[in-house]
């Protein structure tokens, strides 16, 4: 599996009805590229994947492979409580030409581990020719992929590569000498620099659809042994993270990207949107970290 270094989490671009804009999304994909991004991941918690319809996670994956037209490599989240529909999705990502799979532990029925194993086997089985991406993320579905607990996972689906979003670096590290032929992306952007020198492969994140030529030149200066610019970038984006956080990262990037010219819209209902307070915060962080 070929994929590394910077890649954002995209949000789905809607329009004033909730629509998918998939005009936005294209705008938003190639502004990306240019910006440096190394691969996509689509339809995952950032893309409101649980907020759209299945034919609306298709699409959008289709929209996003076709645009990157083989320049990137696109991973499909295709995660969903149930096996059925997840492994119909994930047909679809091979179908369409997805680089890898990937997926959130079934959630919301407090599966057992057996059956969330039993999920991920389900999905190698339904795509064996398709790298699988594990996708840690126990603030949301409720469950954690852990050192010990990996073990059944990858045993049972041969799953080739984890996205860990959780603050927890000491897990994270054990992850990575137990299971060193698994490739590890970091999912928390506001750690990216601390999860670097234990030998990530690259991280997947939400801040990247605003933020990723930061990213790019942090993840650069890294390589080229600057660790003090590390430093003074990853503390640069996490002001604007921070606030982020504080009104809803979704929310937070569809307002700034429509202010620089992607018309975006608001994350679907319950999300609420953007209020005047808010915005006014994320102005002016904004321009802080980025008029610099
Ligand atoms: O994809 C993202 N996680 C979620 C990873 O959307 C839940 C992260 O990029 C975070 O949004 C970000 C802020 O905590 O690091």
């Amino acid at each position: 599996m070929n994929i590394s270094g910077i890649i954002p989490a995209l949000i789905t671009p809607f329009n004033d009805n909730y629509e998918v804009n998939y005009e936005a999304l294209k705008e938003l994909v190639e502004k990306l590229i240019a910006d440096g991004a190394s691969g996509f991941y689509a339809c995952g918690s950032t893309a409101e994947c649980f907020l759209m319809n299945e034919d609306e996670r298709k699409k959008v994956l289709e929209t996003v492979i076709k645009v990157t037209n083989d320049r990137v490599p696109v991973i499909a989240h295709i995660g969903n409580i149930g096996s059925e529909k997840t492994c119909e999705l994930a047909r679809h990502a091979r179908e369409v030409g997805a680089a890898a799979v990937s997926s959130v532990p079934p959630f919301y029925y407090k599966f057992g581990f057996d059956e969330i194993v039993s999920y991920y086997a389900d999905i190698a089985k339904a795509v064996p020719e398709l790298p699988l991406i594990v996708y840690n993320i126990p603030m949301f579905a409720g469950v954690e992929i852990n050192a010990d607990n990996l073990k059944a996972i990858v045993d049972a689906s041969g799953a080739k590569g984890l996205k860990y979003t959780a603050y927890n670096l000491y897990e994270l590290d054990k992850i990575s000498r137990r299971y060193p032929d698994m490739k590890l992306f970091c999912g928390h952007d506001e750690i990216f620099s601390n999860a670097l020198p234990i030998g990530i492969d690259g991280a997947i994140g939400s801040t990247f659809n605003v933020m990723t030529p930061k990213f790019v030149e942090l993840d650069k200066q890294y390589k080229s042994g600057n660790q003090a610019a590390v430093e003074k970038l990853q503390r640069e984006v996490n002001e604007l993270i921070e606030v982020m956080i504080k009104v809803g990262v979704n929310s937070s990037i569809k307002y700034l990207l429509t202010k620089s010219g992607i018309s975006c819209g608001d994350c679907r209902r319950p999300f609420a949107k953007v209020n005047e307070e808010q915005a006014k915060c994320l102005d002016a962080i904004y321009s802080r970290v980025f008029d610099k």
